[in-house]
């Protein structure tokens, strides 16, 4: 008899956990905004973790506050295989992104004992610290630490956009500055489920993403410099306004996505002016670009066009620039056994699939770094994500666990 999920029990959780830091909309949407290591996300991982703890899992918080629950396996000996994603979010995020694929992987462990299916190695459900970046750059910041891309000094070291506070304080303050080292125990192998946030599946009716890799990430941070003036009194000629020029980079950075074409994208996501007042010639500009690529190469290219787009903008304004890169990680493909194995997974339960990269960064494409692994996508209504419509339907729901289930007894039985 084939093992089935209950989606009823995963939806119920996901409803309860985006209730906490919900952001309904004018039309019914159902939002959530639970920002890394705020109130929020300490109330959203202490409900995980009673979660966790209540199926009898053993808990372990590592110094980033990445959590682990594990159910040990039968033979102790062996490596686990693990599955998670992250419980935080953008402040205009979804019940889903991130939280889909923690709440799967308990809802699979919950499946498991409940059936009383044993299996040689222990499953490990995860939920890494800041995936999003939104508050603390660069993303994925509590797994690439805990596979050793950024020394754990340097992450609790890291301030925060929005009120300066450090990682490491912000990590004590919630409770969350865990014991266990980072890396101490790596998996056997690593399986995430996501939800698409893109048009793909639900374009072409297909019920499950096979993720192939994640696309290259490049993330800066730009400061431009001009001189504030009085609006009224300030000939154009003597202006060097670092706000024209920003908004001269905004229309030649979709320039450069325009003419690259192909999966290249670019976008500018923060833009703020000082001081941002109605008679007042602006003094700075702070702004962010995000480029992103499935091609190392073509990726610098973006980046060399936009390095001159910025030479040419300021010299023609006058106005200076500061740069400062917050995230920067090449593309990542993930092992074609593990990829084959999710495939396989999903056919056996009848789901339709494709093979396809994920435009998003996932902490997947951290922990590809140190073990095999892989993505499992479910489709994404409308396309849309890091947006509070953010939604997937349940018997997509379903079909990604159920998926997901079947990858992890694979891998715990291997
Ligand atoms: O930026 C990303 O792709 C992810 O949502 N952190
Ligand atoms: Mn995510
Ligand atoms: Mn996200």
């Amino acid at each position: 008899m084939t093992l089935h999920v209950d989606v009823d029990r995963l939806m119920n959780r996901i409803d309860e956990l985006g209730r906490i830091g919900a952001v309904l909309g004018p039309n019914g949407e159902r939002g959530c905004a639970r920002l890394a290591l705020t109130d929020a996300d300490r109330a959203g991982r202490d409900l995980v973790v009673a979660w966790m703890r209540d199926l009898g899992l053993v808990v372990e918080i590592d110094e980033i506050g990445n959590v682990f629950a594990t159910r040990p396996g039968t033979e102790p000996d062996l490596a686990p295989v693990m599955t998670g994603s992250h419980i935080d979010t953008v402040p205009t995020g979804g019940r889903f992104d991130g939280n889909l694929g923690v709440l799967a992987g308990l809802e699979a462990v919950e499946t498991l004992l409940a059936a009383g299916v044993e299996t040689r190695r222990g499953v490990t459900v995860a939920f890494f610290t800041d995936e999003e970046g939104a508050r603390f750059p660069p993303d994925m910041l509590g797994s690439l630490v805990y596979v050793g891309g950024l020394p754990l000094e340097e992450a609790l070291d890291i301030a925060a956009v929005d009120d300066g506070a450090r990682v490491g304080d912000e990590l004590q303050r919630i409770g969350y500055a865990g014991a266990r080292p980072v890396g101490a125990l790596f998996p056997h192998a690593f399986v995430e489920l996501h939800i698409e946030q893109g048009p793909i599946l639900e374009d072409e009716g297909v019920t499950i993403g096979v993720v192939e890799g994640v696309q290259g990430i490049s993330w800066t941070e730009l400061i431009l410099t001009g001189r504030s003036a009085h609006a009224g009194t300030t000939p154009m000629r003597l202006r060097r306004d670092p706000l024209l020029a920003a908004s001269r980079i905004v229309d030649g950075v979709r320039a450069i996505a325009d003419e690259i074409g192909g999966d290249q994208v670019a976008t500018v996501g923060r833009f703020e002016p000082h001081p941002n007042l109605v008679n007042v010639v602006a003094q700075s500009v702070t702004l962010t670009i995000d480029l992103r690529n499935t091609d190392e190469t073509v990726l610098q290219e973006a980046e060399r066009r936009f390095a001159d787009l910025v030479g040419a903008v300021c010299a023609g304004e006058g106005v200076t620039a500061e740069r400062r890169t917050l995230a920067r990680f090449e593309p990542v493909e993930f092992d074609p056994s593990m990829v084959d194995r999710v495939e396989a997974a999903a056919r056996a339960l009848g789901h339709s699939t494709r093979r396809m990269a994920s435009g998003a960064g996932h902490d997947a494409q951290m922990l590809a770094r140190v073990c095999p692994t892989a993505m499992i996508f479910t489709p994404s209504i409308d396309g849309l994500s890091h947006n509070i419509a953010e939604d997937t339907h349940p018997a997509d729901v379903a079909a990604g666990a159920d998926t997901l289930l079947h990858v992890l007894l694979a891998c715990a039985n291997s």
